[in-house]
């Protein structure tokens, strides 16, 4: 039997969350190291476990992968949610482009000094609104299947609901404007695998708190103040 992946990543969502989310959706189950101290990151470090000194990074199929879209698109390719030919994979890499922007500006969030979180939920608010979101619906609306590439269930549909998921919990009534999302959000929920995932007790990670924001400060020595400038 093939060995299960192993994710190498803090205990929390940063650059590792979509790819479990990408594994979960594909019904591959997978293992978790947590980096938890320097000590823990330094013997990795001079094991030479991560290829460019950066997590995440995930041993999967005697290869160990690191580079989150390399990752995400070596998994997506293996389980057929990587759409059925090159134009297809073009247009995922595009709007999982998107969605990844707009998880990048709320993965900021937790690192912002506490007088900038109200004006970063606005930001977040807005570029999901304004710049995001539309895009979604009216890919919904043109194409007018159950799925945003072509008719099949694909990572940009997990990716999206990801996304989607991550600005309501800063931003409750985001979809109040995006009826084809409303229901998209429904839709892609009900999948098994995807169910299973936001059921309690699975491997998803909840929205970062202090404590895990202190793990990645001391385990990457990460002592700079990062603000909405
Ligand atoms: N381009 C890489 C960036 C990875 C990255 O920045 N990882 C951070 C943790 S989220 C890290 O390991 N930083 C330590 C360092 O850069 O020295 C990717 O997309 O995976």
């Amino acid at each position: 039997m093939a060995q299960k992946p192993k994710l190498y990543y803090f205990n929390g969502r940063g650059k590792m969350e979509s790819i479990r989310w990408l594994l979960a959706a594909a019904g591959v189950e997978f293992e978790e190291v947590f980096l938890e101290t320097r000590e823990q990151y330094e013997a990795l470090l001079k094991a030479e476990a991560f290829l460019f000194q950066q997590v995440p990074m995930v041993e999967i199929d005697g290869m160990k992968l690191v580079q989150t879209k390399a990752i995400q698109q070596y998994i997506a390719g293996k389980h057929n949610l990587y759409g059925k030919d090159l134009k297809e994979r073009a247009i995922i890499d595009m709007y999982v482009g998107g969605t990844t922007d707009l998880m990048d500006i709320i993965l900021l969030h937790p690192l912002l000094l506490p007088e900038e979180k109200k004006r970063h939920i606005e930001v977040i608010g807005q570029k999901a609104k304004n710049r995001y979101f539309p895009v979604y619906e009216k890919v919904l609306q043109d194409h007018g299947e159950m799925f945003l590439v072509g008719n099949q269930f694909s990572w940009a549909d997990i990716q999206l609901l990801e996304a989607i998921l991550m600005v309501e919990e800063k931003c409750p009534d985001i979809l109040s404007h995006f009826p084809l999302l409303q229901s998209f959000k429904k839709r892609i929920s009900e999948i098994p695998t995807i169910k299973a995932f936001q059921q309690p007790g699975s491997q998803r990670k909840p929205f970062p708190d202090d404590k895990y924001v202190a793990t990645v400060r001391t385990v990457l020595q990460m002592y700079n103040k990062v603000t909405l400038g």
